[in-house]
Order: structure tokens, then C-alpha cells, then sequence
């Protein structure tokens, strides 16, 4: 498996996050990718290469220009309206909600980082333009390997993206890597791709952006929303709109949900997946599931991920894995590249 490694990521590094009425350190941390990145190499498990710089063409099928525009320009305002700004990442604090207008760009700055985030937990850096569209690259190379005959290819990057919406940022996800993957295989000539999302919480980026569309399925096993982030969406009923309509899985699972269960339920995703028609697959990879992650509710054991793995394989879909949550940074190596081992 060819590992798609870009070493910008680094220069997305939040300091703080919003949590329970107080900035706490962040959990999404570079060294998460880089843990799976010296496992990886340890293992000897496949070629890491750089990606290849292809533009946003394929970036603008799924992110609107609005949003590219302020995201790739954002810090330059803040340090504009105040060079004491520089040594503070920018949290938004105003959100257009229900009856708000979300159609008029305000000037004010503030007012601009609201419309375009859904959460206080997602620090914008100095560098956080460079590193997503860093990562967008890994996705689209990854994709072009897989495209161009290759098995499977991982891309390890983060900010991860399956929280990040058409036009939105949130849940520490700024571009939709997975679904920049998945646009990619479509116009390579895949009629139709499936999105499998098993980080713990909900892509509800992924599943907006593909929800009215019958080309690209999207499958979600995750923390019920009920008592889970992102909590405004993931639900068993969400089952597409429009052309899209079935082509949306939602399979939330309890926390406390153990291996046996959450399995069961990968079970019924790969058979929906089958069903779909799909020609060519996207993971996104969470390693969040995890029982010793700091953040999250089930209960998988590193050996599992190994079986998780095997699974995935057992499709028999050119497969692109992308990098998404787990936040127990000293097992996350462990954990990814065992799903990547039990693939291959
Ligand atoms: C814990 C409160 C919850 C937000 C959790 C975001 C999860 C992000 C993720 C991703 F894959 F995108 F990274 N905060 N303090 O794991 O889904
Ligand atoms: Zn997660």
C-alpha cells in the first residue's frame, strides 16, 4: 500500500479549542500523523511518497468559491486588524442560525468566520490554508494512484475533513478530504464510489455534500447523535434527498458500543455498499473508536482494527483510506496501521 504523506501538516497547529465554558488544549495534535507515519516505517509497510500539487480544480466540485476564497485569505485578515492577532489563533464566536441570512457576505471579519463554521472547537492557525491544501492534495494523489491501478493508497494528512461541509468548516476539518477522493474517482471514470466513514463521530460534511447525489454513496457508522458529536446530524432516517434518496447510511451505535456490535454493523455497510454498485471505495479512517481514545465511546481493542482491515479487503473495491480522527496519540500508529496491514 503506497502512503501519500505530506509534511506540511505540521504547520496546522491549533492551540486551543473551546470546551465546556473554558480554551483547552488541543486534541487534534501533529503528532497523531506523525505516530502513524514512524509505524508505518517501522512495519516496512509500503512506499511513502509526497503528494502531487494538482490545483483546485477538483477541490471546487466540492468546496464553494466563497468559502476557498475566505479560508485561503483568513489569517491575513486577522493579523491585518491587529498584528497582536499574529500570536493567537482565531476561534469564531457568531453563528447565523435559523431565520439568519447566510446569503450576504458580511465585511466584518468575525461575522465572516461565523457563516462559514458550525463550532468554537476548530482553531484557524497561521499555516491551516497550507496544510488543508496540502492534504487535499495527498487525497486527490491517492485517489489518482487507485484510478491509475493501484489496489488501495492511504492518505495520511490531516486537519482530517469529514466534518467539513461545501462551505463550511468545523469539528477540526477544513477541506473534505474524502470527499475530494471520491470526486476524483468519479471523474477518473468510476460511475459510481462509496464513502465509508468509521471515525466515531458522523461525517456530516461528507454526507451533505453527496446527500442529493446518486453517484456517490455514503455509509456512517458513528456515536448516536442523540448524546454525540456533531449531534445535529447522523440519524438513522437521514436516507438521502432528491436522486440521493437512498443512497445515505446512517448505523448509529450506543456508546459503550464493544467490537462484536460495531462489526455487525460494518457488516450491513459493506453490504449496502455492495448493493450500490459501487466501482471504487473511500475510507475515511478514524482510529477514534478506539477504547483508550480520550474523547469518544466504544470499545475497540488494537487487534480488532487488524480484523477491521480484513473486512474492508473482504469488498474486494480499489479502496483510497483517509486519515480522519483518534486521539489516543500513542496507540493511533498502532491502530491505522493495523487496518492497514489486515487489508493487505
Ligand atoms: C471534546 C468535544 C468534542 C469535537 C470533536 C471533533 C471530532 C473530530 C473527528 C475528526 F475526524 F474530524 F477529526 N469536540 N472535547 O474525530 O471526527
Ligand atoms: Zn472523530
Amino acid at each position: 500500500m503506497i502512503t501519500v504523506y505530506n509534511h506540511q501538516h505540521v504547520l496546522h497547529q491549533g492551540k486551543v479549542e473551546m470546551f465546556r465554558g473554558q480554551l483547552v488544549p488541543c486534541f487534534e495534535v501533529p503528532a497523531r500523523a506523525d505516530f502513524v507515519l514512524a509505524e508505518l516505517q517501522r512495519r516496512g509497510l509500503g512506499a511513502v511518497q509526497a503528494p502531487v500539487d494538482s490545483g483546485l480544480d477538483v477541490v471546487q466540485r466540492i468546496h464553494s468559491p466563497r468559502y476557498l476564497d475566505f479560508l485561503a485569505g483568513a489569517w491575513a485578515e486577522w493579523v491585518a486588524l491587529d498584528p497582536a492577532n499574529a500570536a493567537r489563533d482565531v476561534l469564531p464566536s457568531v453563528w447565523p442560525v435559523r431565520s439568519f441570512r447566510s446569503d450576504v457576505l458580511p465585511a466584518n471579519f468575525a461575522a465572516r468566520m461565523g457563516l462559514f463554521s458550525y463550532d468554537a472547537g476548530t482553531p484557524l492557525t497561521a499555516g491551516t490554508w497550507a496544510a488543508a491544501y496540502g492534504g487535499a492534495q495527498c487525497a486527490l494523489t491517492a485517489a489518482g494512484l487507485v484510478s491509475g491501478g493501484e489496489r488501495s493508497a492511504f492518505a495520511l494528512t490531516r486537519p482530517p475533513g469529514h466534518h467539513a461541509g461545501a462551505d463550511f468548516f468545523g469539528g477540526y476539518c477544513f477541506l473534505n478530504n474524502a470527499a475530494i477522493a471520491a470526486q476524483a474517482l468519479r471523474d477518473a471514470g468510476a460511475a459510481r464510489v462509496a464513502v465509508l466513514d468509521i471515525d466515531y463521530h458522523h461525517g456530516n460534511g461528507t454526507q451533505a455534500i453527496f446527500y442529493d447525489r446518486a453517484d456517490v454513496f455514503f455509509a456512517s457508522i458513528h456515536g448516536d447523535p442523540h448524546t454525540e458529536y456533531p449531534f445535529y446530524l447522523g440519524y438513522a432516517d437521514e436516507t438521502g434527498s432528491g436522486a440521493g434518496q437512498g443512497h445515505n447510511l446512517n448505523l448509529p451505535l450506543p456508546r459503550g458500543t464493544d467490537f462484536a456490535r460495531w462489526r455487525a454493523a460494518l457488516g450491513q455497510a459493506l453490504q449496502a455498499i455492495a448493493r450500490s454498485g459501487a466501482e471504487a471505495l473511500v475510507v475515511s479512517l478514524g482510529l477514534d473508536t478506539f477504547e483508550g481514545d480520550p474523547i469518544s465511546g466504544f470499545h475497540l481493542r488494537s487487534a480488532d482494527y487488524l480484523q477491521v482491515g480484513a473486512d474492508l479487503a473482504a469488498a474486494g473495491l480499489p479502496t483510497v483510506f483517509v486519515f480522519e480522527g483518534g486521539y489516543a496519540v500513542a496507540e493511533v500508529g498502532l491502530n491505522a496501521v493495523n487496518v492497514l496491514e489486515g487489508f493487505a
